[in-house]
């Protein structure tokens, strides 16, 4: 049996052994729910050790959520010596993800109070409630006393046609139920106008379509000598690449311990890369929509929101799984089966290149690249999660966006102001995505620096002057970032700004310091207020790059506790601190937005829509590290032919 890497995620008897040791605590009471229980990482150093180190122990970190006193509790467990190290109640008001039981509780909850039994009546003259649905929606914080001091939900409510029906198409516009998840009741259903439902149906599934195309032809792969990559445990190695895949209820998939071994030598790139926090704010004032916003990471936990995934239709290949194992808030076992997806994809073509003076003798390298997935639904919304690992050294994260617009109903004839028209009396209010990724590089060792690089022309002055006498000249201006104020920036695409982590004390062969290029993808400024509620509590959108000296509890870019928060938490806060960024362990957040104005295309389902960012070598390496990749074998039509892509292997 291979060793286990001491990042690799606690498996289901861990996780059942962390639940018991947190019911024998006296912590826990007849009204504590556990929100999360996750692998509490070695100290790096420790894991860097690994795996000469002797032995270390497997830990966890649990959060509980005491409903009979509306406290979160943090608590640190030593699983293999079998008690528990700390507990630390967090700061009043604080509130962890709602777990998955609470959506379920609380739309029974809803779909049984008699006064919104009332409402609804009296809005769409229905009594039976078995066709209502009830998404659990964050509540916020508008500044009220109950907001500090409750657990509370305001879902959207939506009536199907029939039980196969996509609800999403018939929002009920004018009830909205506010839950308190302690008691699990509802505390009052604000109702605002009245709106009929929207008239037609929007299906998207398969027995519902009834128009549907002519299937194209079967696209095969095959891989009859199994996947180029090895798995040990979670302990990935291919082409050269090697790390562990992680996975929590909070983050979803993470990865870990990334390295490259180049020339016999394990190299290290980066340490931890997880998706920190996300937020989805609507720009749509009306009543009824002023209050969208969800932070699906601090509010919903993507890994408890992740999907499992199918063989032919997630994941085409050969695919090996991984299962995400956690627990629901009451302890049970929740596992969710083939969460990760991991396969190989062809991706065109890596390099070539054709020599006119020997014209049959093109070179040409395929590309292979590794993808490392998860899909999340959160709701309406689905979220793929997507690390790509290439033979050229770069490392590429996707998001994907899919799934339904989140919908309102409009009166006939009215056109929204904030929104798209997407069918009759119905619309999408515009929004955006934010999202923020973690990247802890440590570039051939922990110490290292981040410098910001801009483009800058050299302006084309007197009539002699040598240094730019005909007005092409351009370069790359490298600035080091010292610390963390000075290293809070923007994109710029008038500069082509991209970041450099090197790590200064290691030189490659022309005498400059190793490093990765970070480049950003599409984008997004903010277009709300910075007054506005959601803002304060998502400080990380204010910037796109941020960078921070390492520090392990600093994990989540709004903070520990972003549902409900008063704001102000996270890196708006840590990098007030002006810390020295320079010549140290550091660490690059990146925030990313998608801007959706909806379109009638993006109904009844979205297709997708993608975002991310690049990591690509700069001066890492030597040379073009595929220069050694072996050509591929040449085929002919219908069979495999003779000769390959290449002078001969
Ligand atoms: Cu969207």
């Amino acid at each position: 049996m291979p060793k286990i890497h001491p990042l690799e995620p606690l498996s289901a008897p861990e996780i059942a052994e962390a639940v018991r040791l947190l019911k024998s605590n006296p912590v826990f009471t007849a009204t504590t729910r556990i929100i999360s229980i996750m692998l509490r990482e070695p100290r790096k150093s420790v894991v860097y050790g690994w795996p000469k180190t002797e032995k270390i122990d497997r830990e966890a970190d649990a959060v509980l959520f005491d409903n009979g006193r509306n406290t979160a509790i943090a608590v640190t467990l030593n699983l293999d010596a079998g008690k528990i190290v700390e507990v630390k109640e967090a700061p009043p008001g604080s509130q962890p993800t709602m777990s998955i039981d609470e959506q379920v509780e609380c739309e029974q909850a809803v779909l049984s109070s008699p006064e919104f039994k009332a409402a609804l009546k009296k809005h769409c003259g229905v009594e039976d409630t078995s066709l209502v649905m009830v998404d659990i929606w964050s509540a916020g914080n508008y500044g009220s006393e109950e907001d500090r001091t409750r657990r509370l939900a305001r879902p959207l409510c939506f009536l199907r046609s029939d039980p196969g029906d996509n609800g999403y198409a018939r929002p009920i516009e004018g009830i909205r139920p506010v839950v308190d998840l302690n008691t699990m009741q509802v505390i009052r259903v604000e109702e605002f106008g009245n709106w009929p439902l929207p008239p037609e149906p929007g299906n998207y599934a398969a027995d519902r379509v009834t128009d549907k195309r002519e299937s194209p032809k079967p696209l095969s792969i095959t891989q009859p000598d199994g996947p180029s990559f090895q798995l040990e445990g979670n302990q990935m190695s291919w082409q050269g690449w090697k790390f562990v895949i992680g996975f929590n209820a909070r983050e979803g998939l993470t990865l870990h311990h990334i390295r490259y071994e180049d020339k016999g030598c394990e190299r290290s790139i980066l340490y931890r890369a997880s998706l920190t926090e996300m937020v989805v704010p609507y720009g749509d004032p009306r009543p009824t929509q002023v209050r969208k916003n969800a932070f699906d990471v601090g509010e919903y936990g993507m890994g408890m929101c992740a999907n499992s995934l199918r063989l032919g239709c997630d994941c085409l290949g050969h695919i090996v799984y991984r299962d995400a194992n956690m627990c629901d808030s009451r302890g049970g076992a929740l596992s969710i089966p083939n969460a990760i997806c991991i396969h190989e994809e062809d991706f065109g073509i890596l390099w070539k290149h054709t020599d006119r003076r020997i014209p049959d003798k093109p070179e040409v390298r395929r590309s292979r690249r590794l993808v490392v997935s998860s899909i999340s639904t959160v709701e309406n919304y689905e979220y793929g999660f997507f690390w790509y690992f290439y033979q050229d050294g770069n490392i590429q994260f996707e998001i994907k966006l899919t799934g339904i617009l989140s919908m309102g109903t409009l009166h006939a004839g009215e056109k929204p102001k904030y929104g798209a028209l997407i069918a009759p009396q119905l619309y999408a209010p515009n929004h955006q995505h934010f999202f923020n990724v973690r990247l802890d590089f440590d570039i051939d060792g922990t110490v290292n620096t981040v410098q910001q690089v801009d483009i800058e022309s050299v302006p084309m002055s007197e009539a002699n002057d040598e240094s730019n006498p005909f007005g092409n000249a351009f370069y790359a201006k490298a600035t080091s970032l010292l610390t963390e104020r000075q290293a809070r920036a923007q994109i710029n695409p008038a500069t082509a700004r991209v970041w450099k982590i090197i790590n200064p004390a290691v030189k490659n062969h022309v005498g400059e310091p190793v490093g990765y290029k970070f480049l950003p993808g599409d984008n997004s400024f903010p277009y709300a207020s910075p007054n506005a509620w959601w803002r304060k509590r998502a400080g990380f959108v204010n910037y796109h790059v941020w960078v921070t000296p390492f520090d392990e509890s600093e994990k989540y870019a709004a903070g520990d506790y972003p549902n409900q928060s008063g704001g102000g938490d996270g890196l708006i806060r840590w990098t007030e601190a002006d810390r020295p960024v320079a010549d140290t362990d550091v660490v690059l957040w990146y925030t990313f937005g998608h801007t959706h104005i909806p379109r009638p295309e993006d109904y009844p389902v979205m297709p997708t829509a993608y975002i991310g960012f690049l990591l690509k070598p700069v001066g890492f390496f030597d040379l073009n590290p595929a220069n050694n990749l072996p050509p591929s074998p040449q085929k002919t039509e219908g069979s495999e032919g003779h000769g390959c892509c290449g002078t001969g292997s």
